[in-house]
Order: structure tokens, then C-alpha cells, then sequence
């Protein structure tokens, strides 16, 4: 696969004499950070039309970006890589490692809704590495956009946030990145996003770095390649990178020694491999089997250390277990232990906000700590397409003692919903010990800041979902450790379980609709002890679902066809975690997500409750 001879040559000078520009993509989620990289890479010829960097399978169903991901385009001759970041708070961490590499943010921020947490967070974050943003006002397209309100609430976030003078100077472009349009002015009659570049080969520094130094590089990234193993995601500050080269990867505590086997640049949204890279550009590289994000790959092992990048510690955990569910096995290729503790493993050379305790348990059960529920549904996602079967206990924050004090997880809320919903918002979350902090808004909308444990909105978002009819939103973000908020209850309703195997029917639904929520449709095959659905009075309840109506005669048949049901409240992997019960697993099959009582009997669970 490698070029001829020439080719690579003239490469090598080119590229060690590279214009380059870093920069990355940052914002709130769903405020239109991969639709604006995507036009960029079309309009610069990177990437074909319909091709998206939200190249995951999940990410595409689900809309979000999960990962962060590197492209490069090329404009007027200079070489910009990008990095597109993901906006969801679970992936904070990710979000503020590629900063740390790259020179410039293009900070999107939606003109309808404004600044919302994340853009708090990832700005704060821009501002004290000393990045002087570039904001893309961005859906200016949306019947409500608000230009100038937008302008200003950004504005007031960075003086807020402390910005100098120099980083209050922002350069401002407006966008519908959508249609691949950028202008400066309003007024301006643009048609695609030639503004947006040319700002940013204007206010971006070019990379520099000194391609003659002794190599300094550095990790913000990992991936992982079934061939070639661990490969790094590096930023090349001094000297060349060269395929063959014998280079150090080292941290305070540890150096290792290895030779880079190949080497890779971005381009468009596609690695391409080459011999060398030079100071200023991005790579990835391979041969490293124990590199990490941080660490200073130099070519000699007394060269400073780059100051390092830290990742932020788990907030949650939960077990993962063999599944054991009387159905276990039935649609999964990979259900040992063996199995599972191989996935993880596999799992945590690239997913570095991700801890996993192996030794508990006596082998049959994981403990596996992240930053949030959705950061751990999204590895069982993966892993049930993957084929796996699992079941996990229901998330705990991770609670630690400094000085004596238990301190735990605390989240910072935003909250935007229409005024009159506002009233039992803030009941619902004071319960759950979530303290208002300001609220702003005036007529239709309300906008709210909230602080409190990441313990109390364990299961608020459906409860949010159903209070606000679905016109709220609502955005979590991790603020850190706080002093203990005490006990919180906040399991109103109790688990409607099975007492029998078999096939639900929908004459007995049809009954238990009544009593709570359905978690299944008819005709479905339950097991003894699985939850089937909740029940509105909060008390569990135990209740056979497969019974059918009595056939007295003939003319009685056909009768359940005429049965109207409800549309139940299937489970997903999300919601699962966020409703189970102390005393529940969640099982996670290719096919199924079933919510069981860890006890499937009765008589074994009231044991249980007197022990
Ligand atoms: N009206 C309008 N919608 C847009 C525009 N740009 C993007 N969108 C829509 O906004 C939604 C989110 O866009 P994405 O580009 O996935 O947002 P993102 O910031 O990458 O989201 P995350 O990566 O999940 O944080 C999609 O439905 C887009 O079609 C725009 O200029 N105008
Ligand atoms: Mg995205």
C-alpha cells in the first residue's frame, strides 16, 4: 500500500513545510457541530457527499456524536484539521483532553436556544488553555433565532467566565450550517461556508513547532485496530514523527521504549498512512502498545515532559454480570465471564474515562465505574450488537471521604420549559435535593439553573419528560464532588412482576394496565420473577400475566383479538438503568431487554428481605 519512492519523497518535504491550522469543533449537544464539519469537509472536496463524521453505527440511529473524531480539509493551500467533539455532558472529559491539543475553537452556539451547559463548560474550559474562540452563531434559519440575544448571552458568558480582554474580542460569524452557509453580517448574500474559512485562516495561529527540534509529541486520543493493536492520537509539537524511529512514551512514573510501526494522517475523515509527520500536524500512530493520553512520546528519554492531560474520574458505578436469567443464551453468541471480562478489557484501552474492577465477585461479576449513565449504556449497546449477553445492577454514585468528609457527585442543571411546568419541576427536583439557583425567562419559557446530587436525578429525565409533555429540556453536567445531601426517596412507584413462565396475554394486560405501567406487549414469552411493568401505588406486586380468558363456548374464542391496550413503555437500555430497582437487574440481550428481580421466587425473596 505504500507510495512509490518519488511520491513519498516529495510528500516529506511537503509536508514538513506544511501551513497548518488546529482547531476543534465545540458546543452544546445538538447545536450543529457535526452538520457544519460535515459541509466543511464537502465544500473543501475532504469528504463525498453523504458521508458524515458521525461514522458510528449508534451515532448515526441516535443523532449524537459519541466520539470525538479527527478530519482535515484543505483551503486556499493550508492544511486545517479538525477535531468534531461530542456535545453530551457524559462526554465532558473527551471534549476537554482535545483542547488541550489543538490551537483554536469554533464554539457553536444554536441562535434559538443560546448558551446552554455544555457551552458553559467547554468554553470555560477554551478560555483558561488561553484559546481565543471563534463563535459561530449557528440555525439562523429557526423561525425563533435570536441574533442579538444570542450575541449578547455569549457575550456575558465570557466575561462571566472570566475571559481577558483579548479572548471578549471574539470574532463572530453567523451560520445555517445545515445549508453550508456562513456570513459575517446578516445582510450578507453568502452561499456557502468560504467566510467561515477564510476567518479561520485569519484568526487561527499557524501550528508551528520546530521541525528540527528532537521530537515531543503527544497523545489526546486513543483507538484501537485489530491488527495493529493500540494506536495514539498525537499532537506533534517539535521534530518529526518517522515510521521505523525508536521513541519514548513517558509519564511522571513510567517510560517505555518502542518502534513506531506505521504511521497516519488525517485526511478528510479517512486515515491515510505515510512515513513521516512533522511538528505542528496531527497523527496517529502504532507500535506504542502501552501509550496513553498525556504521556510525551520524545526520541529521547531526558527531553522535558509536556505538561499532562488529566482524565476525570468516574462518577457511577454498577456490576456487570453473567446473565443468569432463565432465559440466558438464548440469543447470544458471548455469555461467559470469560467472555464478558475479555470485552472489558478490550474496552478499556480505548475508553478512558472507564474503570473496571476484575477481582470481585469470584469471577462471575465486574465492577465497572463511568462518568455517567449514558456513557455505560452506550458500552452495552455496543456490546449487545456485538452479540453479548449481560446484566448489570442499578448505577450507585461513587461516593469518596477527603478529611474526613463523605462527599459525592454533584451535577449542575439546566432547564428550559414553558412557565406553567415550572411549578412541579421544581417540586419534583427540591425532593430529590436539587437546590434552584436563578431562574430567567420571562412569558412562554422559563429558564432554570439547578444544583444537587447526581444521586437525586437518577430517574428523573422520563419523570421530566412526562411533567413537561416533552416540551422540556433538560441538560445535566458533572460539577464535581460535593459534602453528602443526605437520604433521598425517590422511588414513587413499586414493580409489577411476574409470578409465572410463559406467554403474556393480552386479556390479563388489558387488566393490569389498570394497575400501573406495561413494560411489555402481549405475546411475548416472561419468566418468574421478571418486571413486567410498575405500579402506580408504589407497593410490588406480583401478578400472572398469561392468563387467558375462559373459554366457556365457541363463540367466546377471538375475543381477546377485540382487546385495546395501551402502548407500553418498552424498556431500553437508558430508561432500564434509570427505573430499576435496588433489589433488580438489568438483562441485556441482541434482542431483548428485560427488567428481572435479582430473586426470581417469591419465597426467595422474602428471605432475602429478612436476612
Ligand atoms: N434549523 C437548523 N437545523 C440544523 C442546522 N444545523 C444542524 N441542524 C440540525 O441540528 C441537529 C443536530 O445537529 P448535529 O450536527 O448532529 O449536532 P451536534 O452538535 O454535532 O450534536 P452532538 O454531536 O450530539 O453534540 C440535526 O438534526 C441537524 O439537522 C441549521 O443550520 N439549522
Ligand atoms: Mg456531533
Amino acid at each position: 500500500m505504500s507510495a512509490p519512492q518519488g511520491a513519498c519523497a516529495f510528500f516529506s518535504i511537503f509536508s514538513l513545510f506544511m501551513d497548518i491550522r488546529n482547531i476543534a469543533i465545540i458546543a452544546h449537544v445538538d447545536h450543529g457541530k457535526t452538520t457544519l464539519t460535515d459541509a466543511l469537509l464537502r465544500q473543501t472536496g475532504a469528504a463525498q457527499e453523504g458521508v458524515s463524521m458521525d461514522s458510528n453505527t449508534l451515532e448515526q440511529e441516535r443523532g449524537i456524536t459519541i466520539y470525538a473524531k479527527n478530519a482535515s480539509c484543505f483551503y486556499k493551500g493550508v492544511k486545517i484539521n479538525i477535531v468534531d467533539t461530542p456535545g453530551h455532558a457524559d462526554f465532558g472529559s473527551e471534549v476537554e483532553r482535545v483542547l488541550r491539543s489543538i490551537d483554536c475553537v469554533l464554539l457553536v452556539v444554536d441562535a434559538q436556544e443560546g448558551p446552554m451547559p455544555q457551552t458553559r463548560f467547554v468554553l470555560k474550559k477554551s478560555l483558561e488553555l488561553g484559546h481565543k474562540p471563534i463563535v459561530v452563531i449557528n440555525k439562523i434559519d429557526k423561525p425563533a433565532a435570536d441574533i442579538d440575544r444570542t450575541h449578547d448571552q455569549v457575550f456575558d458568558l465570557f466575561a462571566e467566565l472570566g475571559a481577558t480582554n483579548e479572548q471578549l474580542d471574539f470574532p463572530t460569524i453567523l451560520a445555517i450550517g445545515r445549508e453550508g452557509i456562513a456570513k459575517l453580517r446578516r445582510e450578507d448574500d453568502s452561499k456557502d461556508l468560504s467566510p467561515l474559512l477564510d476567518l479561520i485562516l485569519e484568526k487561527v495561529a499557524p501550528a508551528g513547532g520546530n521541525v528540527e527540534a528532537p521530537l515531543r509529541a503527544q497523545p489526546f486520543n486513543l483507538a484501537y485496530d485489530n491488527y495493529l493493536g493500540r494506536l495514539g492520537i498525537v499532537r506533534v509539537y517539535d521534530g518529526t514523527l518517522r515510521v521505523g524511529d525508536t521513541v519514548f512514551a513517558r509519564h511522571e512514573s513510567k517510560s517505555s521504549k518502542a518502534k513506531i510501526t506505521k504511521l497516519f494522517t488525517f485526511e478528510g475523515l479517512v486515515r491515510k498512512e505515510t512515513e513521516v509527520v512533522s511538528a505542528g500536524d496531527i497523527a496517529m500512530l502504532a507500535g506504542l502498545p502501552d501509550i496513553f493520553i498525556g504521556d510525551t512520546i520524545s526520541s529521547d528519554e531526558k527531553a522535558e515532559l509536556l505538561p499532562s492531560i488529566a482524565v476525570d474520574e468516574p462518577t457511577i458505578e454498577l456490576f456487570f454480570l453473567v446473565n443468569n436469567s432463565p432465559f440466558a443464551g438464548r440469543d447470544g453468541k458471548f455469555v461467559t465471564s470469560r467472555q464478558i471480562r475479555e470485552r472489558l478489557e478490550k474496552e478499556l484501552e480505548v475508553n478512558v474515562g472507564l474503570r473496571v474492577a476484575f477481582d470481585q465477585g469470584g469471577g462471575e461479576r465486574f465492577t465497572v465505574c463511568g462518568r455517567g449513565e449514558l456513557h455505560i449504556a452506550i458500552l452495552l449497546e455496543q456490546m449487545r450488537r456485538e452479540g453479548y449477553e449481560v446484566q448489570v445492577s442499578q448505577p450507585k454514585v461513587i461516593e469518596k471521604v477527603e478529611d474526613g468528609v463523605r462527599l459525592e457527585p454533584f451535577e449542575e442543571v439546566t432547564i428550559d420549559v414553558p412557565s406553567e411546568c415550572q411549578g412541579v419541576v421544581i417540586e419534583k427536583l427540591g425532593k430529590r435535593a436539587v437546590r434552584l439557583l436563578s431562574m430567567e425567562g420571562e412569558g412562554a419559557r422559563i429558564r432554570m439553573i439547578l444544583e444537587g446530587p447526581t444521586r437525586g436525578l437518577f430517574g428523573y429525565r422520563s419523570q421530566f419528560v412526562i411533567d413537561t409533555k416533552g416540551e422540556g429540556i433538560l441538560a445535566t453536567r458533572v460539577i464535581g464532588f460535593k459534602p453528602y445531601a443526605g437520604v433521598i426517596d425517590h422511588r414513587s412507584v413499586g414493580s409489577m412482576i411476574s409470578q409465572t413462565t410463559g406467554k403474556v396475554l393480552a386479556f390479563s394486560l388489558a387488566n393490569l394496565q389498570t394497575r400501573g405501567m406495561l413494560y411489555i406487549p402481549e405475546n411475548i414469552e416472561v419468566y418468574e420473577g421478571q418486571v413486567i411493568g410498575n405500579t402506580s401505588k408504589g407497593e410490588e406486586m406480583t401478578v400472572n400475566p398469561t392468563k387467558g380468558k375462559q373459554l366457556t363456548n365457541m363463540r367466546a374464542s377471538g375475543t381477546d383479538e377485540a382487546i385495546k391496550l395501551a402502548p407500553p413503555h418498552l424498556l431500553t437500555i437508558e430508561n432500564g438503568l434509570e427505573i430499576m430497582a435496588d433489589d433488580e437487574y438489568l438483562e441485556i440481550t441482541p434482542k431483548a431487554v428485560r427488567l428481572r428481580k435479582q430473586f426470581l421466587t417469591e419465597i426467595e425473596r422474602s428471605k432475602a428481605k429478612r436476612k
